[in-house]
């Protein structure tokens, strides 16, 4: 195992070690009943979730660098990302299933199940199709899931001036300076590793420009829906079918 500091790490190194802290699979273990409402997809798709965010605590944690992150980095990071690394997952896992989406080993959806879940259905569908056609691989993958993490600064001003009521360390300006440049360096360091993947390919060099203009624009996509899905979840919240789970801070101090 790679116990180098982040900032010796080659492109190549820093690949193989985010390829070695990739979540396990899920599985969902309880009894789906079919057919679906909306609310027991719902709740089906809320317990897999919770699992989910669990394990995606402790791989961002294992992420070069990420926790010599102010803890308020850590968190907003984290709180503005989630969606998003969740539905990049579900795409990779779904890119050798057409039409289907594979939530866990044991929840695949065909789509045409839920009324109310068939928009974003679509839309993932279609983000994943495009997957296939860029036939994406793994290495460039696990690429743009650490960068959707390191880029997703909702961390604007509000974030960076305000110390937020849970925090009991009285972060200081200085610090959240110094934790936003380090939050620079390692999407830089994980820019690098995405542009070391594609040149693995053996693709001319206008071809990899492309590949990597595609691939970055992907993220944008992913962004558009992740921001349709939290529309939706909150139109279930005020329905009181989403329970949301408060565990994110406990899960980030406690050291495992
Ligand atoms: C996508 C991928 C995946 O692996 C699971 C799910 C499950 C639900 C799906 C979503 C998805 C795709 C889009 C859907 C959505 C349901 C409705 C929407 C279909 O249209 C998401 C279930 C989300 C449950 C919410 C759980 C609470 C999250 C709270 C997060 C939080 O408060 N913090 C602080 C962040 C924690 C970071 C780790």
């Amino acid at each position: 195992r790679l116990e180098l500091h982040h900032s010796s790490l080659t492109p190549e190194q820093l690949i193989s070690c985010i390829m070695n802290v990739e979540p396990p699979e899920i599985y969902l273990m309880e009894d789906v009943k079919r057919p679906f409402t909306e609310a027991s997809m719902i709740m089906s798709l809320t317990k897999l979730a919770n699992k989910e965010l669990f394990l995606m605590i402790s791989w961002a944690k294992k992420i070069p660098g990420f926790v010599e992150l102010s803890l308020t980095d850590q968190v907003h990071l984290l709180e503005s990302c989630w969606l998003e690394v969740l539905m990049l997952g579900l795409m990779w896992r779904s890119v050798d299933h057409p039409g289907k989406l594979i939530f866990s080993a044991d929840l695949k959806e065909e789509g045409n199940c839920v009324e109310g879940i068939m928009i974003i259905f679509d839309m993932l569908l279609a983000a994943t199709t495009r997957l296939r056609e860029l036939n994406l691989q793994k290495e460039e993958y696990v690429c743009l899931k650490a960068m959707i993490l390191l880029n997703s600064s909702k961390l604007s001003d509000a974030a960076l001036h305000h110390s937020p009521a849970w925090s009991n360390s009285p972060y200081t300006m200085a610090e959240d300076l110094e934790s936003r440049g380090k939050l620079q360096l390692l999407l830089d360091s994980m820019t690098d590793a995405l542009v070391w993947a594609i040149s693995k390919q053996g693709l001319s060099f206008q071809l990899q420009s492309t590949r990597l203009a595609h691939l970055l624009m992907l993220l944008s996509d992913i962004r558009h829906i992740s921001g349709k899905g939290m529309k939706h979840l909150s139109d279930m919240k005020n329905k009181n079918i989403v329970q949301v789970s408060d565990l994110l801070l406990e899960m980030l101090t406690n050291t495992t």
